[in-house]
Protein backbone atom coordinates (compact mmCIF):
# COMPACT_ATOMS: atom_id res chain seq x y z
CA UNK A 1 0.00 0.00 0.00
CA UNK A 2 2.98 2.51 0.80
CA UNK A 3 4.55 1.20 -2.12
CA UNK A 4 1.46 2.21 -4.65
CA UNK A 5 1.00 5.80 -2.85
CA UNK A 6 4.59 6.58 -3.45
CA UNK A 7 3.75 5.67 -7.07
CA UNK A 8 1.36 7.87 -7.38
CA UNK A 9 2.83 10.82 -5.85
CA UNK A 10 6.07 10.00 -8.32
CA UNK A 11 4.01 9.84 -11.31
CA UNK A 12 2.12 12.87 -10.52
CA UNK A 13 5.61 14.78 -10.37
CA UNK A 14 6.27 13.14 -13.57
CA UNK A 15 3.46 14.63 -15.34
CA UNK A 16 3.93 18.03 -14.30
CA UNK A 17 7.78 17.85 -15.66
CA UNK A 18 6.74 17.32 -19.18
CA UNK A 19 7.24 19.77 -21.58
CA UNK A 20 3.69 21.13 -21.83
CA UNK A 21 2.57 24.32 -23.67
CA UNK A 22 3.47 27.26 -21.29
CA UNK A 23 2.19 29.94 -23.89
CA UNK A 24 3.21 31.09 -27.45
CA UNK A 25 3.19 34.25 -29.36
CA UNK A 26 0.84 34.21 -31.11
CA UNK A 27 -1.20 33.38 -27.70
CA UNK A 28 -3.56 30.54 -28.28
CA UNK A 29 -7.49 31.90 -29.27
CA UNK A 30 -5.67 35.33 -30.31
CA UNK A 31 -7.14 36.90 -33.15
CA UNK A 32 -4.69 38.93 -35.06
CA UNK A 33 -4.70 42.28 -37.45
CA UNK A 34 -1.92 41.67 -38.70
CA UNK A 35 -0.17 39.03 -40.98
CA UNK A 36 2.32 37.36 -38.17
CA UNK A 37 5.58 36.10 -39.57
CA UNK A 38 6.29 33.69 -37.22
CA UNK A 39 5.15 31.58 -34.41
CA UNK A 40 6.75 30.70 -31.29
CA UNK A 41 5.43 27.80 -29.07
CA UNK A 42 7.27 27.96 -25.35
CA UNK A 43 7.46 24.68 -23.29
CA UNK A 44 7.98 24.33 -19.29
CA UNK A 45 11.03 22.46 -20.56
CA UNK A 46 13.65 22.38 -23.01
CA UNK A 47 12.42 19.95 -26.01
CA UNK A 48 14.73 17.81 -28.17
CA UNK A 49 14.02 20.85 -31.13
CA UNK A 50 14.59 18.27 -34.13
CA UNK A 51 13.51 14.84 -32.48
CA UNK A 52 10.19 16.95 -31.92
CA UNK A 53 7.77 17.85 -34.82
CA UNK A 54 5.86 21.10 -35.51
CA UNK A 55 3.55 22.46 -38.23
CA UNK A 56 1.29 25.13 -39.01
CA UNK A 57 -1.99 24.22 -40.56
CA UNK A 58 -4.98 26.72 -42.31
CA UNK A 59 -8.13 25.94 -41.22
CA UNK A 60 -11.38 25.42 -42.93
CA UNK A 61 -14.03 26.99 -40.97
CA UNK A 62 -17.17 28.94 -42.22
CA UNK A 63 -16.30 32.78 -41.00
CA UNK A 64 -18.82 33.09 -38.52
CA UNK A 65 -16.66 30.57 -36.49
CA UNK A 66 -13.60 32.58 -36.58
CA UNK A 67 -14.76 34.66 -33.36
CA UNK A 68 -15.42 31.57 -31.71
CA UNK A 69 -12.44 29.86 -30.14
CA UNK A 70 -14.13 26.79 -28.53
CA UNK A 71 -16.00 26.22 -32.20
CA UNK A 72 -12.34 26.45 -33.60
CA UNK A 73 -10.76 23.89 -31.74
CA UNK A 74 -13.63 21.76 -32.10
CA UNK A 75 -13.35 22.10 -35.88
CA UNK A 76 -9.32 21.60 -35.63
CA UNK A 77 -9.32 18.15 -34.08
CA UNK A 78 -9.79 16.16 -37.36
CA UNK A 79 -6.82 18.18 -38.45
CA UNK A 80 -4.93 17.69 -35.36
CA UNK A 81 -5.55 13.79 -35.36
CA UNK A 82 -4.52 13.70 -39.36
CA UNK A 83 -1.65 15.33 -38.66
CA UNK A 84 -0.12 13.54 -35.29
CA UNK A 85 -1.32 10.39 -37.38
CA UNK A 86 0.63 11.10 -40.38
CA UNK A 87 -2.39 10.25 -42.63
CA UNK A 88 -2.17 11.53 -46.26
CA UNK A 89 -2.13 15.42 -46.79
CA UNK A 90 -4.45 17.09 -43.64
CA UNK A 91 -4.83 20.66 -45.02
CA UNK A 92 -2.52 23.34 -46.30
CA UNK A 93 1.07 24.31 -44.58
CA UNK A 94 1.68 27.27 -43.88
CA UNK A 95 5.12 26.98 -42.01
CA UNK A 96 8.28 26.45 -43.70
CA UNK A 97 10.23 24.51 -40.40
CA UNK A 98 11.98 25.34 -37.60
CA UNK A 99 14.01 27.57 -37.61
CA UNK A 100 15.49 27.48 -33.22
CA UNK A 101 18.71 26.29 -34.21
CA UNK A 102 19.75 24.89 -30.57
CA UNK A 103 19.50 21.50 -30.29
CA UNK A 104 17.36 21.53 -26.83
CA UNK A 105 15.44 24.53 -26.19
CA UNK A 106 12.33 25.43 -24.22
CA UNK A 107 10.44 28.29 -26.93
CA UNK A 108 10.65 26.77 -30.86
CA UNK A 109 10.18 29.20 -33.68
CA UNK A 110 8.56 28.47 -36.64
CA UNK A 111 8.76 30.87 -39.72
CA UNK A 112 5.35 31.60 -41.54
CA UNK A 113 4.89 31.77 -44.99
CA UNK A 114 5.08 35.23 -46.36
CA UNK A 115 1.78 34.76 -48.60
CA UNK A 116 -0.45 33.65 -45.23
CA UNK A 117 -4.14 34.42 -46.11
CA UNK A 118 -6.70 35.95 -43.27
CA UNK A 119 -8.33 33.03 -41.69
CA UNK A 120 -7.66 30.60 -38.87
CA UNK A 121 -4.82 28.47 -38.21
CA UNK A 122 -3.78 25.61 -36.04
CA UNK A 123 0.14 24.51 -34.53
CA UNK A 124 0.23 20.90 -33.92
CA UNK A 125 3.11 19.45 -32.27
CA UNK A 126 4.38 16.30 -31.11
CA UNK A 127 7.71 17.12 -28.55
CA UNK A 128 10.16 15.06 -27.13
CA UNK A 129 10.97 16.82 -23.87
CA UNK A 130 14.74 16.72 -22.60
CA UNK A 131 13.17 14.03 -20.18
CA UNK A 132 12.57 11.46 -22.43
CA UNK A 133 8.33 12.26 -22.86
CA UNK A 134 6.52 12.73 -25.70
CA UNK A 135 3.58 15.40 -25.51
CA UNK A 136 1.09 16.43 -28.05
CA UNK A 137 -0.82 19.63 -28.20
CA UNK A 138 -1.99 22.35 -30.52
CA UNK A 139 -3.80 25.61 -30.75
CA UNK A 140 -5.48 28.05 -33.15
CA UNK A 141 -5.33 31.45 -33.98
CA UNK A 142 -7.05 33.76 -36.27
CA UNK A 143 -5.27 36.24 -38.75
CA UNK A 144 -8.30 38.62 -39.90
CA UNK A 145 -6.22 41.43 -41.53
CU1 LIG B 1 7.97 14.22 -18.47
Amino acid sequence: MARLAFLMVFSSVMALAHAEYERSVPAANAVLREKPSSVVVYFTQPVEVRLSTFGVYALEAPREAWGNPSRLRQLAQPLVRKVLASRGSAGRRVDMGVATTARTSRDVILRLRPDLEPGPYVVVWRNLGVDGHSVVGFFVFVYRS
